[in-house]
């Protein structure tokens, strides 16, 4: 059996981790019965690429969800698309990179930039360092984001833009998803877990920031997540 490990950030918001990518990777592992350990990394430069989460797969180093997920499918022989024709896995491969290419930046926005998510930020800085040097680390995390959003282009806009951008991601969302249990019908894809990294964080943090607000104001989406919450979650890893 391969030795598994799996780099995330803290737990947050009753979560294993509060990382959109990280709780990704672990909501399919959790799926497909795979055995690993959780090991709690709040330093993101430690990783391959700089950036959460990454994993050791018998201690090589392999960063970014899509590519871990990808190589874990051919480790493990757990394809969670299986059985999803070549259509159906296109139009779900864009909802996908809409969430984790687009909705993510909203996500940073409302917890790094908007006025509401930055008290977290500082709650957070304040319980792993001491005052005086929390609110400096804070600021600088914030600044950093803040930047890395206006090279990217969507903190250029003004902040009611930003919102309804993100909103119409989760729109078209709950559109797609229907009365139906998952994305693609009856059965949990990776278009599904991927939501869920990203979505229910936003769902389930007390901050009221607007396009989280806009989530947790629509029944239909939290049933749903929560759906996903419950899939393969009646095991528990090694958290280290
Ligand atoms: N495409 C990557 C995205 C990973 C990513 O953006 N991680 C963020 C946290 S959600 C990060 O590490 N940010 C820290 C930074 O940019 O310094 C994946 O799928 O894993």
């Amino acid at each position: 059996m391969p030795q598994l490990r799996v780099f995330t950030f803290f737990p947050a918001f009753g979560l294993p981790t509060g990382g959109p990518f990280a709780l990704k990777v672990l909501k399919w592992l959790d799926i497909g019965g795979i055995a690993y350990e959780q090991v709690i990394e709040n330093n993101s430069g430690k990783g391959p690429n700089k950036k959460n989460p990454w994993i050791e797969l018998d201690g090589e180093r392999i960063p970014d969800s899509e590519i871990i997920i990808d190589r874990l499918a051919r480790v493990y022989g757990f394809d969670i698309d299986a059985g999803l024709d070549s259509v159906e896995r296109a139009r779900l491969h864009g909802f996908r990179r809409m969430i984790e290419e687009h909705l993510h930046m909203v996500f940073e926005w409302e917890m790094f930039v908007h006025p509401n998510g930055r008290p977290f930020v500082m709650e957070v800085a304040r319980s792993m360092a001491p005052r005086p040097l929390a609110g400096l680390a804070a600021t600088m995390v914030c600044r950093q984001l803040g930047k890395q959003l206006h090279a990217r282009g969507i903190a250029r806009h003004a902040d009611d833009v930003i919102v309804r951008k993100g909103i119409a991601d989760v729109d078209a969302i709950e559109a797609a998803l229907g009365d139906q249990a998952y994305l693609a019908g009856d059965r949990p894809s990776l278009a599904d877990v991927s939501a869920y990294g990203m979505m229910q964080p936003m769902a389930r943090w007390p901050m009221s920031t607007p396009v989280a607000d806009h989530i947790k104001s629509r029944p239909g989406l939290c049933a749903w997540l929560d759906r996903i919450e419950r899939l393969g979650s009646s095991k528990t890893p090694t958290v280290r």
